[in-house]
């Protein structure tokens, strides 16, 4: 095992430490599996309206703590399940131990492992493991994206025409319901369509892939977006809240899509959310 000093964090090796961050969702995600194999509804809990957690979250997320905290001592968490209160002065970790919740307990195969590494207010790593497909997408600052070793690159469509979106529906925040419904119609009829995988780390890495022209959603937490969110920007692609500003990590609102349509994409959105 290698820690890392971060006192030396300047001459530290980021290409290194994505690689160990990749190597200990791996690990983690081993352990995922492994539960779903034996999950029983009953060991569900219940957060708040339609926010699901159980032992698999929780003891993931302590194994992603513990792990993380090897190679970095000195940096904090900013993690879902809450099981670290650590603040680091300049180094943070957003975690998402489990990025599709529901999917899991219900069986449905589109979940992943979410940690981006926060250097001040700026992301400088970000991993993602989706575990059934054992595909793992990741870059560092300044790198190309990868998935599984392969660069990636976000696809060329220039039009919204020739798009395929990805979504979230709105679970526990109604508050802008009507506005989410209008813009949907209007993607259902301008492009060639809309996919909602539940899993929002996930459809941002299909979207530094090419799969997805674009994605969006609101109310989502930082560990949802924030190593995707990287991801897609090194991939080539852009990210803005709302209103094409940089409040997409802590704002509750995103945009992300490939450069080429996304303007013609952020309008649209502009249009009815605004
Ligand atoms: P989570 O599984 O880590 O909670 C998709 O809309 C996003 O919203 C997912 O990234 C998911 O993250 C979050 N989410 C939380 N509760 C949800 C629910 N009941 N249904 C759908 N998504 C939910
Ligand atoms: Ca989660």
């Amino acid at each position: 095992m290698v820690t890392l000093n971060i006192n030396n964090f300047m001459s530290i090796d980021l290409q290194f430490l994505t690689r160990e961050v990749c190597r200990i969702a791996k690990e983690t995600a081993s352990f995922i599996r492994e539960e779903q194999t034996k999950f029983s509804i009953s060991a569900v809990e219940t957060k708040g309206k339609n926010d699901f957690v159980s032992y698999v979250d929780k003891t993931s997320e302590k194994k992603l703590i513990h792990s993380l905290t090897d190679i970095l001592p000195e940096a904090g968490f900013i993690a879902e399940e809450g099981t670290s209160s650590k603040k680091g002065i300049k180094y943070n970790w957003i975690i998402d131990p489990l990025d599709g919740t529901t999917n899991f307990i219900h069986g449905i195969p589109c979940y992943a492992i979410s940690i981006a590494l926060m250097r001040d207010d700026k992301i400088v790593s970000g991993v993602i493991y989706e575990i059934n497909f054992d595909e793992c997408f990741y870059a560092w600052e300044n790198s190309k994206a990868y998935l599984n070793e392969k660069e990636i690159n976000v696809s060329p469509a220039a039009k919204l025409s020739d798009s395929l979106l990805a979504t979230g529906f709105p679970y526990y925040d109604y508050h802008r319901m009507n506005e989410y419904m209008e813009l949907f119609k209007y993607f259902m009829q301008h492009t060639h369509g809309l996919r909602r995988l539940g899993s929002a780390a996930t459809d941002l890495t299909y979207v530094a892939c090419g799969r997805f022209e674009g994605f969006y959603e609101y109310s989502l937490q930082p560990w949802d977006v924030a190593a995707g969110a990287f991801i897609v920007q090194q991939a080539g692609g852009k990210v803005t809240d709302f209103s094409g500003g940089e409040n997409y990590i802590f704002g509750k609102e995103i945009v992300a899509g490939n450069a080429a349509c996304f303007d013609e994409f952020l309008n649209a959105v502009k249009k009815y959310f605004i």
